[in-house]
C-alpha cells in the first residue's frame, strides 16, 4: 500500500467508454496452450496484491493471501486467504486478520515457506505502526502471531477510513523470505529500509528477531524485495524514488553473514528504470506502477548456484508507456551485474508491468510473470475489450535456465482484464504472486475477465484472484 495520487480525468473518461462497450471476453492465446485458469477467490468486491507460496515439504500444499476490497461495511476488512492441498486445483478460502488472532490486517501480505515447512506471513496493520510476523506450521490452515517487529521512532498513526484505510502509515511494503535456517523481513520504515531476521531450526522452531538494522543509503528507497543466498548472506533491493513518473534507480545491499554480526554493506547501483514511484500507464491508470524489483538467489548447488537474479520494469523511453520486463544477474554476490535481458518477447510498444520472479529450488530454473498488454492494439478481438489500445491486459510469463535468455513467452491468463473497470482504486494493486517448485510455476494475479465464469461480479467488474499451474517443459 502506498500513497496514491489522483487519477487523470482522461482515464476516467476511458473507463466510461469501456463500461459502455460490449465487454466481450476472448479466451485463447495467439499461439500455444493456455494453462487451466482457476478462480481462487470467487468473491464479491476486489481481491488484489497477491502473495503465493508452495510448501516444499508437500508441493500440493499452496497458500495465497491477498488484499480485499476496501468498501466493506466495517473495518478492518482483513485479508483473503486461500489454501490448497491438491496442487492448486481446489481451494479452501476465508478471511484472516479481520480482528481475529492476527489483529486488524490492512494489506500488503507477503508469504514464504522454508525447507522445514514453516509458512511465514507478514502484512500491515490497519492502525499499529509495527510489522506483524505470523507463522503457520500446518500449511496455512492456522496462523499465529510470533512477533511484532520494527517499531520505528515514535510517530502519530493515522486512522483513515474507506478507500484510504491504511494509507500514509509509517511502515510500508514489508517482504518476508525464509530459507537456510533464517527468516528475514525488510520494510520501508518511513524513509530508509529496515531489516531484521531470526534463526529457524525446525518446524515451529523460530528464535527471536534481533533488534534490526537500517540498510545504508536507502532513504526514500522502497518497493523492494529480500533474498537469502547459499551461505546465508542476505540481499535487499529497493527502488529510489518516492514519487513522480521519471527517474527510478535500483540499488542492492548485502549483509554478508546473515544473522552474524556484520551489517548490510554500502548500496550498489544496478539499473535505471525510467519508472518512477508512481508511473501512470494506460493499463494501470488509477494506481500507476513502480518498477517492482524482485530477487531470486540460486542455492541449489546446480550449474548456476550462487547466481542472484533481479527482475524489474523498465520504461524504454521515459513516459512512452512502453514498459518491459528485464532480468539481470550477478555471480559475485551483487557487486557486478549482467546487462539487462528483456523477458517479454513481443514486438509491440505496449505495456508490460508488475513482474514477479521465482526460482525453482529443485532445478535452479527461473520463472518470471507479469501483466501484459501486448494483444491490445485497440482493434478488437482477443486482448482488447474496448477498442482503446494498451488499456487492457492479460497475464503472461516466461521460463529461463540461466537468466541470460528466456524461452518463448506463455500466455497464462485465459481472459483479458481491464483494471480500471474494477473500480478498485488501486487497479491490479502494486504486485503479483509467484512460486516455482518441482518444475511447475504457480502464479497468482488479479483478473476481471471472468474467463472461468465464476466471478460473482461478472466480466469487467471487480477482480478475483486467479492462478494456474504452469509447467516448464523441455
Ligand atoms: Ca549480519
Ligand atoms: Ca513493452
Ligand atoms: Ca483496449
Ligand atoms: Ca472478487
Amino acid at each position: 500500500m502506498k500513497p496514491r495520487f489522483l487519477a487523470l480525468s482522461f482515464f476516467a473518461m476511458a473507463g466510461i467508454l469501456a463500461s459502455l462497450s460490449a465487454g466481450s471476453v476472448s479466451a485463447g492465446a495467439a499461439s500455444g496452450r493456455v494453462p487451466t485458469n482457476v478462480d481462487i477467490s470467487q468473491r464479491h468486491l476486489n481481491e488484489s496484491e497477491q502473495t503465493i507460496a508452495v510448501n516444499p515439504t508437500n508441493p500440493n500444499n499452496i497458500v495465497v493471501v491477498t488484499n480485499v476490497g476496501h468498501r466493506e461495511a466495517r473495518l478492518p476488512a482483513g485479508m483473503f486467504e486461500g489454501v490448497s492441498f491438491d496442487g492448486g486445483a481446489t481451494w479452501t478460502t476465508h478471511l484472516i486478520g479481520n480482528n481475529d488472532n492476527l489483529g486488524d490486517a490492512c494489506c500488503d501480505p507477503s508469504l514464504s515457506f522454508d525447507e522445514y515447512g514453516n509458512l511465514f506471513l507478514t502484512y500491515l496493520y490497519e492502525i499499529e505502526n509495527e510489522v506483524p510476523i505470523a507463522l503457520s506450521t500446518d500449511g496455512g490452515v492456522n496462523f499465529n502471531l510470533i512477533a511484532n517487529v520494527m517499531q520505528p521512532p515514535k510517530t502519530t498513526p493515522t486512522k483513515a477510513s474507506g478507500d484510504n484505510r491504511g494509507l500514509f502509515r509509517f511502515v510500508d511494503q514489508p517482504t518476508i523470505t525464509a530459507a537456510k535456517g533464517e527468516v528475514w523481513i525488510v520494510v520501508n520504515a518511513g524513509g530508509p529500509m529496515f531489516a531484521t531476521g531470526a534463526p529457524v531450526t525446525g518446524l515451529g522452531q523460530v528464535g527471536a528477531f534481533f533488534a534490526g538494522e537500517v540498510v545504508p543509503g536507502t532513504n526514500n528507497c522502497t518497493y523492494g524485495d529480500v533474498a537469502i543466498g547459499p551461505s546465508g548472506q542476505v540481499m535487499q533491493v529497493c527502488t529510489l524514488t518516492e514519487s513522480g513518473q521519471g527517474g527510478g534507480k535500483l540499488f542492492v545491499n548485502v549483509d554478508p553473514d546473515g544473522l552474524g554480526p556484520a551489517g548490510f554493506g554500502s548500496r550498489v547501483f544496478v539499473a535505471e528504470t525510467h519508472v518512477g514511484g508512481f508511473d501512470f500507464i494506460p493499463p494501470q491508470p488509477d494506481r500507476s506502477v513502480d518498477a517492482e524489483p524482485g530477487l531470486a538467489w540460486d542455492r541449489t548447488g546446480g550449474p548456476h548456484s550462487g547466481r542472484v537474479y533481479l527482475v524489474y520494469t523498465k520504461e524504454q523511453q521515459n513516459e512512452s508507456d512502453n514498459t518491459d520486463i528485464y532480468v539481470r544477474y550477478s555471480d559475485d554476490g551483487g557487486v557486478t551485474w549482467s546487462a539487462g535481458v528483456r523477458a517479454n518477447d513481443d514486438q509491440t510498444v505496449n505495456s508490460q508491468f508488475l513482474p514477479k520472479v521465482a526460482l525453482d529450488p529443485t532445478t535452479g530454473n527461473l520463472a518470471v510473470v507479469w501483466h501484459d498488454s501486448r494483444l491490445d492494439l485497440g482493434a478488437g478481438g482477443p486482448g482488447d475489450t474496448d477498442r482503446i489500445p494498451n488499456d487492457d491486459a492479460q497475464f503472461w510469463g516466461a521460463f529461463s535456465t540461466d537468466g541470460a535468455s528466456f524461452r518463448p513467452n506463455i500466455q497464462i491468463s485465459a481472459g483479458t482484464s481491464n483494471s480500471h473497470d474494477s473500480g478498485n482504486g488501486i487497479d491490479y494493486g502494486d504486485y503479483v504472486g509467484l512460486s516455482f517448485f518441482g518444475g511447475t510455476a504457480h502464479p497468482a494475479w488479479a483478473d476481471n475477465s471472468n474467463s472461468t465464469g465464476t466471478n460473482p461480479d461478472g466480466a469487467l467488474h471487480q477482480l478475483d484472484v486467479y492462478t494456474a499451474a504452469v509447467r516448464m517443459t523441455r
